[in-house]
Formats: structure tokens, C-alpha cells, sequence
């Protein structure tokens, strides 16, 4: 694949970061569908010293149209987190040789650099129900520790980021232009969606809490630590903002409990693993029941179905319009995508 960066351009970008010895480019990380993300290492400039690995990461400036408000709001959380839980591993800012924690381009396009969280695995189809116990407690964690955050200090950098009524209705005037004549291809889809529509305002229409929330739940934002003792890692701050509860939850239940990865395009593969949905489950209660209101967990099973059917709505929209948010790798992938969510619904 060709990269969208030049290793001269990231190597210099990597230069202004507050880095130790000399800085070479690794690679890059091809997983999310939003952002550009790179591997670099430095190496001592003294013998004996030891290398280092650091992500370099560019914001998607069309999915986020203030991306200097989603540094601010990751630094709050960051410098929030480990000046109260110092000896929990979290997400680090490296910041610019200047103090500053992003580096701005003229066009607009942000740069952030992250330490290198080693001895981490990132997995894309959950693999015990060990693991899925604790991704679904440490989503609660994560909560939990937000609590007493204040939610007006955070900016909201995608408006209405969680609104399935509102994506529905984008849907719908995507279907009214279907500006790429693609309209036939999905027409099977739409029937399922329409025959769910209740499904769509449940969570936004009952009497949840703010809180402050990831918003971004899916498996692969969650890093294990190889050393199975320590809790797993919460990482992809962008999207943290005000919330409910119950998105971080039916993302974390929908992207994990599947058979297939969310591209998979054989739909009869697809199915619900209910014994991953049940330890995420007991995860998620084992650490968030101390805080979730009644109303909050008497919607815990209504939320993963929720969110996918929200997503299989912005999947088929996105394939409608043209693929211009969810970055694609192959042609009708974002409708396969949406099939791919609709099948899961069907056995959630
Ligand atoms: C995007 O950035 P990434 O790949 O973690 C998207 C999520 C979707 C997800 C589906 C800002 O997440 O909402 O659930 O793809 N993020 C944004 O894979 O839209
Ligand atoms: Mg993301």
C-alpha cells in the first residue's frame, strides 16, 4: 500500500518532538479507518543505551474539523489520569521541543507522538473469554475514573457523534440523492434497517446520565498487556467527550462478540459468540455497577444492538455517498460492511 506520508516529511515532522538520540522510520500501522498512524524508533546517541519505540499520528482533519480540540481534550484526560492513578499505564503525549503536545501544519493537519506502549498486544478478534471479562471491565474502569471529571471542561469534537436517529436521517437523504447510482446495490439492507427502526432511538430517547465517555470502543482501541495481571490499556482518545455509558459498552459487546472482523464478506460466517458477550458482560457489571444508574443497566442489553445497527446505518450512508469517511481497501467494502453489522444484529 502507498503510504500518504514521505519518510523525509515524517522524519523531520519526528524531529521537533521531544525524542532521545536519533530518530529512524519503522512503518506504518495500516489498523483504524480514520487516522494515519506510524511507527518510528529512536536510537541512543551513547552506546549502551537502549531504543525506543514512538507512534506518530495525524488527525483525519475531514472527520474532525477542530482537531487542536481533540489534543486539548486528550491532554486534559491524560495529565487527569496519571496525576491520580501514576502507576496505571495509560496513553502518553511526548510533547514538542517547544512544550507544546501537537504540532500543526500549515494546512491545518494535526501531528500528536505517543511513547510506545510495549509489552501490549492489539487483537482483532477477541480470543478468550478471559480477555473479553477483562476488556469489558476495563471499559468500566475507564469510566469509573472519569467520574468526577468535569464534562463541561471537555470540547465536543464531533457533534452529535452517537446519535443513531440522526445518522438514520443522513441515511435517508443519502438514499432521497443516491449521487453514485448505488442505491440498487443496497436496497436489501435499507428493508432490514427500515424493519429495525424502533431499535434506533432507544438510547437516545431514555433517561441516561451524561458522562464522559471514549466513544470508540472497538476491540482494536484496547491493548492487553502480555503480562495478563495488568489491567488492559484503553487507547484512540479522539473521540472522548460527553456521553453515555451504554455507547462504550454495545461498541466494546458489538465489535468483540463477533466470529469475523468487520470486513468479513462471507455473511454466513457471521454470528454472535454469546459466550464472549456473557464475560463481557460480567466484565462490564464487575466494575460499573457501583456507579451505572438503574435505568442505565436495565439498557444493557438493549445497547448492543443499538450501536450496531448505528453502525451498519453509517457504513451503508458512507457507501451511498461515495466511501469518503471510512477508509476503504477494496471496492464495496463499506457496503460490506454494513451487511456484515446486519448479520451480527440478527444474532445479538
Ligand atoms: C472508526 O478510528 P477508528 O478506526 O478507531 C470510527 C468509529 C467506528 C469504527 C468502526 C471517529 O474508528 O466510530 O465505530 O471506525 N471512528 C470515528 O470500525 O468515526
Ligand atoms: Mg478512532
Amino acid at each position: 500500500m502507498l503510504m500518504a506520508h514521505s519518510i523525509d516529511f515524517l522524519l523531520d515532522l519526528a524531529k521537533g518532538f521531544d525524542l532521545p538520540g536519533s530518530i529512524v522510520f519503522q512503518k506504518e500501522i495500516p489498523t483504524g479507518l480514520i487516522n494515519r498512524t506510524y511507527e518510528i524508533v529512536s536510537f541512543p546517541d551513547v552506546a549502551g543505551g537502549e531504543s525506543r519505540r514512538f507512534i506518530l499520528q495525524s488527525i483525519n482533519s475531514s472527520v474532525f474539523s477542530e482537531p487542536e480540540k481533540v489534543m486539548e481534550n486528550i491532554r486534559a484526560i491524560t495529565a487527569y489520569l496519571s496525576q491520580r492513578w501514576p502507576n496505571e499505564r495509560q496513553l502518553k503525549l511526548i510533547p514538542r521541543k517547544e512544550g507544546q503536545y501537537w504540532f500543526t501544519e500549515t494546512d491545518g493537519t494535526v501531528w500528536r507522538c505517543y511513547a510506545y506502549l510495549e509489552e501490549t498486544e492489539s487483537i482483532s478478534k477477541m480470543d478468550s473469554t478471559d480477555r473479553a471479562f477483562q476488556a469489558g471491565s476495563s471499559i468500566a474502569r475507564f469510566q469509573a475514573r472519569l467520574k468526577d471529571f468535569d464534562t463541561a471542561k471537555l470540547h465536543v469534537t464531533i457533534p452529535h457523534f452517537h446519535n443513531a436517529p440522526m445518522y438514520y436521517e443522513k441515511l435517508l437523504q443519502s438514499v432521497d440523492r443516491n449521487p453514485l447510482g448505488r442505491l440498487h446495490a443496497a436496497r436489501a439492507e435499507l428493508a432490514r434497517i427500515d424493519d429495525e427502526k424502533t431499535l434506533i432511538p432507544r438510547l437516545m430517547n431514555a433517561n441516561l446520565p451524561t458522562r464522559v465517555t471514549h466513544n470508540d470502543t472497538k476491540l482494536s482501541n484496547i491493548l492487553f498487556p502480555v503480562n495478563r495481571s495488568i489491567h488492559p490499556i484503553i487507547i484512540d482518545l479522539d473521540t472522548v467527550m460527553p456521553g453515555l455509558s451504554l455507547f462504550d459498552y454495545g461498541d466494546l459487546v458489538r465489535s468483540a462478540v463477533s466470529s469475523v472482523d468487520e470486513s468479513e464478506r462471507d455473511i454466513s460466517k457471521v454470528y454472535c459468540r454469546k459466550e464472549i458477550y456473557q464475560a463481557i458482560e460480567e466484565g462490564y457489571r464487575s466494575e460499573a455497577t457501583s456507579f451505572l444508574t438503574e435505568e442505565e443497566i436495565s439498557l444493557l442489553p438493549v445497547a448492543p444492538r443499538v450501536i450496531t445497527l448505528e453502525l451498519a446505518i453509517r457504513f451503508l450512508t458512507d457507501y451511498l455517498l461515495g466511501d469518503l469517511y471510512f477508509r476503504t481497501s477494496f471496492p464495496e467494502e463499506n457496503l460490506h460492511r454494513a451487511k456484515n453489522q446486519l448479520a451480527l444484529l440478527t444474532t445479538l
